[in-house]
């Protein structure tokens, strides 16, 4: 463990034993076609951890044919929903008897806190899939009375198969935000985690696959996303597209799809969200949910509150407060139980943060504190602030996707809610203050997915979580999601003498 400025200490006691790196086709563990394979990295060392399959368009092809084959003609898609929900819940149990392992493999594979694995993401996977579990056997349509001689109604039906094309800094909890409702849903599906992080989802595959998901029902590809990722966009045997990523891949798996097949597309892209923190606000809840809000996994998240405005009556307060804090922020292994911050994800996002920081220097902005590596090996940052930031430099205007936080003063609440707005993104914001009727303004007046009033991270299973403007479009979580994997047909017959 260390604080910012300190050294690191190495703890290896939890490393598990690295048991699946096969592509999943079929139901069965399969090395790819080509019989090549790509490293993941231990980032807190950069060491080489696994060696895992490379799936390519020839995977990615057979994959899609088992996945065809049990939607067209499998088990899943027809059997009540009610026994779709019961096997999801066997599915939620044995992740229960494997969190450590799962919490394990997120941490050596993408730098994730093991403590808030353990006791967050894989519960929070099992807890997903038991609530999407819930919803199999409530899927229906309306009845629907037509103004002559007829009447109708609508059936909700399976999308088909699916493509999810997943990132690396949430892998369980992006890899289940698309798999349990798709899975409600009836369709049978094609994953592609990041080539970074494809650890924990071949291990759901083998848990999937023990709790009686039929086979072809869930396929995992690793792989690249230029060759497996763009594989399954421009398929013209998949019905839908889920992405979670960058906005610049994001517009690629778009176009993938409209010169293919016109499949359905969900993109839940970056962020470069606003937290406005009023005058009448408590300082000290006020930087801890700023830290929180930035640093939480590194920083590595697409609803980081990066873009901190304060009103300038607490501003020179807050700034100190702020920065003392940080200075204290402990980064370090993620295995360590004190650690708060562990190393970002691989040797390039690392690289891409501090090119941002460097940036921020050239551009003329304060740095307040951090902004170097820590330690002499890993991937790992110092909790960086920035402040005297032009509004429109590249550092306000890009997602840096790490633990660098850019402090603004504003003075009035139109002034600032114009500055939140003035972004291309729209995933979240904060507001704190204590008067609710500035807290409803500000909430209405921002163009965001989700606004938090006097919180921040609050999220769960039925809250819709995705962007507005180029943040992307469609819902993970919540009957959104699972209504975003179902498609609406309309049944219409003639009725004779009705009465009505
Ligand atoms: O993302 P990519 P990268 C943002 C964040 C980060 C930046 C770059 O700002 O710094 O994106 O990260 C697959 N066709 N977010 O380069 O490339 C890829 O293999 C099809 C925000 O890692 O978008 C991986 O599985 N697929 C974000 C997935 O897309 C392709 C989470 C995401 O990788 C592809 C991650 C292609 N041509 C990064 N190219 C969020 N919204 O939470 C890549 N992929």
């Amino acid at each position: 463990q260390s604080n910012a400025n300190g050294s690191l200490k190495t703890y290896d006691a939890h490393v598990p034993e690295i048991k699946f790196t096969q592509l999943f086709i079929n139901g069965k563990f399969v090395d790819s076609v080509k019989g090549t394979t790509l490293e993941t990295i231990d980032p807190r060392n950069g060491q080489v951890t696994a060696r895992v399959a490379e799936g390519d368009k020839e995977d990615v092809d057979l994959a899609v044919k088992a996945a065809r084959q049990a939607f067209d003609h499998g088990p899943w898609p027809r059997m009540p929903g009610y026994q779709r929900g019961r096997i999801m819940s066997k599915f939620a149990d044995l992740i229960e008897e494997n969190i450590d392992e799962l919490a394990a493999l997120d941490t050596i594979n993408g730098g994730k806190l093991f403590s808030v694995a353990k006791a967050i993401e894989i519960p929070h996977a099992a807890m997903l899939l038991r609530y999407y579990a819930g919803a199999a056997d409530k899927i229906h349509g309306e009845t629907l009375k037509m103004s002559r001689e007829f009447h109708g109604y609508t059936l909700r039906e399976p999308v088909g198969v699916v493509g999810h094309i997943i990132p690396w800094n949430a892998p369980t909890t992006t890899f289940m935000m698309k798999v349990a409702p798709a899975l409600t849903a009836g369709c049978t599906m094609v994953v592609k985690p990041a080539e970074q992080t494809p650890l924990s989802a071949l291990f759901y595959a083998h848990l999937a696959k023990k709790a009686s998901i039929p086979d072809g029902v869930i396929n995992i590809v690793t792989g690249f996303g230029l060759t497996a990722g763009a594989a399954i966009s421009s398929h013209m045997d998949v019905d839908m597209v889920s992405f979670t990523g960058s906005t610049e891949v994001g517009r690629i798996v778009m176009q993938a799809a409209a010169t293919s097949n016109l499949k359905q597309v969900s993109l839940e892209l970056g962020g470069k969200s606003p937290l406005v923190i009023f005058d009448d606000a408590d300082l000290d809840t006020a930087t801890d949910l700023t830290l929180t809000g930035n640093l939480h996994n590194k920083g590595e998240i697409c609803v980081a509150g990066s873009r901190v405005y304060v009103q300038e009556g607490i501003y020179e307060e807050f700034k100190k407060k702020l920065v003392a804090k940080a200075k204290a922020w402990p980064v370090g292994d993620p295995f360590d139980p004190n650690v708060h911050q562990g190393p970002q994800v691989d040797k390039k996002q690392f690289e891409k943060i501090l090119s941002y920081i460097e940036h921020g220097k050239r551009e003329g902005a304060t740095l307040l504190t951090g902004g170097e590596h820590l330690g002499t090996e890993g991937y790992y940052i110092q909790p960086t602030i920035f402040t005297n930031v032009k509004e429109d430099s590249v550092i306000v205007k890009d997602e840096i996707f790490g633990p660098v936080m850019l402090l603004m003063k504003f003075k009035t609440t139109e002034e600032v809610i114009k500055r939140a707005n003035d972004t291309r993104y729209g995933l979240a914001a904060g507001v704190l203050t204590k008067n609710i009727d500035l807290a409803n303004t500000v909430s209405r007046s921002i163009r965001a997915g989700i606004i938090w009033i006097n919180c921040y991270f609050a999220f769960d299973n039925d809250y819709p979580h995705g962007g507005y403007k180029m943040s992307g479009f469609g819902k993970d979580l919540g009957l959104d999601a699972l209504h975003k994997y179902l498609q609406v047909k309309s049944v219409v017959t003639p009725i004779y003498n009705s009465p009505w």
